[in-house]
């Protein structure tokens, strides 16, 4: 970083750090060494690491260091050849010359396996001794933090994790009077950020680093509810949280604007811009209505032409490895009669790898007048929602216009999903949370039910820009 830009910068940072518990800079012209301590948990991968996030958080002003290394753990032991695994690595030995202003020690988790009266005899002593006090000695401030929430652990009970080592955290950070951040308290019932009981995805580790950045650095953070169905999983930038039994998801955001995508169902979905306030909580309730079932299982079809046994009834019997083939060729048709007119408002084709380009989709109450409710021109197979305004049908049918194979259309199962008129997918959606009465502060509420109607063209280009942006994003980490 460039000396007057790091000057600004350091001076900003110095007016959010006095607000906070965090540590002055030297001098205007030095920038805020952060050091982050632990073990795999903390290291993460290239891709995805707290450190990282924090970072970013944090921006120009500070420079935040990963000296996260797989496997270290707490206790000070020589292993069999007389080292130590973590006191001798270079991580350890890199974090204490690097100088920090403050070191965040995120240790204990690989703990675990030590038997309860052993934990009791070194954790907290080793803790202090070999791993703090050596920052401590060389100036830095050093914050403990509990150790993120496990919720699977191969060898282990992650209970242990939760209990006691976390307890032990707590206690230490307590009788040495240090500084502590309960992680272990930040990350509870989020299963779904930590994929394998205890290292976090992108959701996890920003979580983390939210943290960080909120508790010891004064960020501001809004927890935002909200309110969807059961299971849904709902995302806004990196965060992503499963909503609970009751339909409740709390999501801890920047103030700012978000991508937001909520999954509500598995059939329902919504895309939009989330934007949050400089508030401590807020809402948003994201409303669709009931439908989106799949009426497809048990309709009489029939198709332009088939081959190989591969019937086109295969196509709808509900079993997603059997499947219809069309003869090679373009110009295929496969038609679904469903017996009697229903509300549908969009459909899911399942694609065998011989998949469709371009196809039309048409809809009839009749079986002789066909109307055009969605055109595709550049499928790329695998699985294609394409959803449309609801409309009432007895027939659906997919002009396959253009293969992407040499072999002929082949799909392993089409879904065709009811709707109660209110759209199956919503897109575009500009959602804004507002700070909230009766949820955690004590401001206002308004609440947004997602009832707008899009266009489908608008649906398509939208959904596949902002796609593409995600795509974009995750290989560009
Ligand atoms: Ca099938």
């Amino acid at each position: 970083m460039k000396k007057s830009l790091r000057a600004v910068a350091a001076l900003l940072a110095c007016a959010a750090v006095a607000a906070s518990a965090g540590p002055a800079p030297v001098s205007a012209e030095e920038v805020v060494k952060v050091a982050c301590v632990g073990d795999s948990i903390t290291a993460g991968t290239e891709a995805t690491n707290y450190p990282m996030y924090l970072q970013e958080l944090l921006g120009d002003g500070y420079e935040v260091k990963n000296f996260g290394l797989g496997g270290a753990a707490v206790r000070h032991e020589p292993e069999s050849d007389g080292t130590y695994f973590w006191y001798d690595s270079a991580q350890y030995k890199e974090s204490l010359e690097y100088d920090a202003d403050v070191v965040f020690v995120m240790m204990g988790t690989n703990d675990v396996g030590s038997v309860p009266t052993a934990l009791k005899r070194y954790f907290k002593e080793d803790y202090y001794n070999y791993l703090i006090k050596p920052y401590l000695d060389n100036g830095s401030k050093v914050v403990v933090m509990t150790s993120p929430y496990a919720y699977y652990y191969l060898l282990q009970d992650p209970d242990r994790i939760n209990t006691l080592i976390a307890q032990y955290q707590r206690e230490l950070a307590q009788e040495y009077d240090l500084q502590l951040i309960d992680m272990n308290a930040a990350t509870a019932d989020m299963r779904e950020c930590f994929p394998d009981g205890l290292h976090g995805n992108a959701s996890g580790y920003s979580i983390i680093a939210q943290t960080v950045y909120e508790e010891y650095f004064g960020g501001k953070i809004c927890r935002v509810r909200a309110e969807t169905t059961p299971g849904a999983l709902v995302t806004a930038g990196r965060i992503g949280i499963k909503a609970n039994e009751s339909g409740t998801a709390v999501l801890p955001l920047l103030p700012g604007e978000h991508e937001f995508f909520a999954s509500l169902d598995g059939y329902k979905s919504v895309y939009g811009t989330l934007t949050v306030p400089e508030s401590e909580s807020g809402s948003c309730k994201i409303l669709m209505g009931e439908g989106g079932q799949n009426v497809a299982v048990g309709s009489t079809v029939t198709a332009s032409s088939e081959s190989d046994g591969f019937t086109a009834p295969m196509a709808a019997d509900g079993d997603t490895e059997t499947r219809w083939q069309a003869q090679m060729g373009d110009n295929q048709w496969i038609l679904f009669d469903l017996g009697e007119t229903r509300m549908i408002g969009g459909t899911r084709i399942l694609w065998e790898p011989a998949y469709g380009e371009s196809y039309n989709i048409l809809v009839s109450e009749n079986g002789t007048d066909f109307t055009t409710v969605a055109s595709v021109t550049e499928g790329d197979g695998g699985t294609d929602e394409v959803f449309f305004d609801a409309v009432n049908a007895r027939y659906l049918r997919i002009d396959c216009i253009k293969r992407a194979t040499v072999y002929g259309f082949s799909m392993y199962e089409v879904q065709i999903l009811e709707s109660d008129g209110s759209p199956l997918r919503v897109t575009g959606m500009d959602i804004s949370v507002m700070p909230d009465e009766g949820f955690g502060g004590g401001n206002l509420t308004v609440t947004l039910a997602v009832i707008a109607v899009v266009a489908l063209a608008g649906f398509i280009a939208l959904g596949v820009l902002w796609e593409r942006r995600r795509k974009k994003k995750e290989t560009a980490k």
